[in-house]
């Protein structure tokens, strides 16, 4: 079974007002469902409306069993400790986080509703993998409600280091909820290490290798309330990847290549073009690479006549304010932009607030010539990994913040710290004018990476590392 924050499925509504789901497009649907197809699996989630009445359901051959969430619970729980608690907290505090009492119960209340959802409809023994940031207290309660369970848990962002988790009014509970999995997976070592060290700071437990030894309840730091018999939780980066061979496979489609040269064509056929694509977050960077880019036309190093910035920035979070604020910031930065560097012809910055079906992304990305991946902080970042396995053409350039989880793999990519603008310029002007051959030597070895460890194979990793920590008929009937 799989518990995330959002079911894997959309609702639509067709013309004659009859509602139908169709698959929500991302990694961790396309990840999940052959696994859970295999598995008989059910998925617990919310519908993404608030107070939707919508019973268990099947869709497109899934098993869904929806948690119904008030629309105050979304506004505390999801947008509020979700959205501006935790994740600006594990996101090196780019933003400040706010620290509410408010958030922080409609949080356990919601983690408890998850939990018991979960709990009412998992098999005898079975397997359960709860997803990500807003459900970290479920694993805890989970094993309460659910001692035979197997649970697995997976952080799909990164995880900060103990000087700033323990920011977190709520860190000893929240650390605790986590520890109720069997096995925890993290993008990047470095996640896997944080959490091992916040692990040993609040608790005074030994950790070695990824192994945490908890004791029986009530004893050393270890609360009265934990499970009653000592017990080993695995904590390991797992790091996250993409159906790589649907890429593939979508390249290969005449019409997404020749909408990608006339994209191209649209764009003025310049010399270089540049792509980001984002969800309009302030984790991502936008700001940075567009200071970087607007100091490089200032400079005439670049110039508009020859080149353009192509900025995809999808909708999110719109009612969060932090995030009205970034979009306000960043579209003033565009207009300053435009204003001082573009001409009739040609603007600077192309910006588009919208997001796209994936063969109109495939495109983009075939007709880039450098892709900016400019994050300040990230879990993993799945679009650098996307350009990657779309340029079978062997061309293009990544560049790639080294404060993506992505970095950790990609290290053909041209590495940048985002923060340093003068050394994201080099990189800028390095990929604008790299040779052919090291274009594909570096795109080459990129690829390799990127088609040999793909999503199926970190579920697979996943899942067989927690099946091998599932106790043995007779370590049970010890327990
Ligand atoms: C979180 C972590 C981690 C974006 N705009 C459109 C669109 N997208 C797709 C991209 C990509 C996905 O959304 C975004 O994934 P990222 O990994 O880049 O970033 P987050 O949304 O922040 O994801 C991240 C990830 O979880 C998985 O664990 O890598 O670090 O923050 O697939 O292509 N897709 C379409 N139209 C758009 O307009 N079709």
């Amino acid at each position: 079974m799989v518990v995330s924050n959002r079911l894997p499925v959309d609702r639509v509504t067709a013309h004659d007002g009859s509602p139908s789901w169709k698959p929500s497009p991302g990694g961790l649907v396309t990840a999940l469902e052959p696994v859970m197809r295999a598995n008989d699996g059910a998925w617990v989630g919310w519908t993404g409306v608030a107070d939707d009445e919508q019973g268990p359901f099947e869709a497109d051959g899934l098993h869904l069993v929806p948690v119904r969430l008030s629309a105050t619970a979304v506004e505390l729980y999801y947008e509020g400790f979700s959205n501006d608690t935790i994740w600006p907290l594990y996101h090196d505090v780019i933003a400040q986080p706010t620290y509410s009492r408010r958030f922080w119960e409609a949080y356990v209340a919601v983690n408890q509703q998850f939990a018991e959802a979960a709990a009412d409809v998992a098999a005898e023994g079975g397997t359960v993998w709860v997803q990500d940031y807003q459900l970290q207290l479920v694993p805890k309660m989970l094993r309460e409600l659910r001692p035979d369970l197997v649970i697995g848990f997976f952080n799909h962002i990164p995880f900060p280091a103990y000087g700033l988790f323990s920011q977190l009014p709520w860190r000893r509970e929240i650390a605790e909820g986590l520890l109720g999995a069997d096995l925890i997976g993290f993008q990047r070592r470095a996640d896997a290490g944080n959490f091992l060290r916040a692990i040993r700071r609040i608790f005074h437990v030994q950790t070695g290798k990824g192994r945490i030894e908890l004791p029986a309840a009530g004893e050393g730091s270890w609360p009265n309330s934990s499970s009653d018999q000592p017990r080993t939780v695995v904590a390991r980066h797992f790091p996250i990847s993409i159906d790589a061979k649907a890429y593939v496979d979508l390249v290969e489609d005449p019409e997404v290549r020749a909408r990608a040269a006339q994209i191209r064509s649209d764009l003025g056929n310049p010399s270089t073009i540049m792509l980001g694509v984002d969800r309009l977050d302030y984790t991502k960077g936008i700001q940075h690479r567009f200071a970087a880019y607007a100091e490089l036309l200032a400079e005439g190093k670049l110039d508009v006549d020859d080149t353009v910035l192509v900025q995809i920035a999808s909708p999110s979070r719109e009612r969060v304010e932090t995030y009205k604020a970034l979009r306000d910031d960043i579209e003033l930065t565009v207009g300053r932009v435009n204003g001082e560097f573009g001409s009739i012809a040609h603007s600077a910055i192309n910006y588009l607030h919208h997001g796209y079906p994936r063969e109109e992304m495939v495109a983009l990305f075939l007709a880039a010539d450098v892709m900016l991946v400019t994050a300040l902080r990230d879990g993993m970042n799945l679009v650098a990994k996307e350009y990657v396995a779309t340029r079978a053409d062997e061309d293009g350039v990544l560049v790639l913040s080294e404060f993506a989880g992505a970095a950790d793999e990609l290290k053909q990519a041209l590495l940048v710290n985002p923060h340093d603008i003068e050394g994201l310029k080099r990189a800028i002007l390095s990929a604008v004018h790299m040779s052919r051959a090291e274009r594909r030597t570096r795109m080459r070895s990129l690829r390799h990476r990127v088609l040999t460890h793909d999503v199926e194979r970190w579920s697979k990793d996943f899942l067989d590392a927690l099946a091998d920590l599932r106790p043995t008929p007779s370590a049970r009937a010890a327990a």
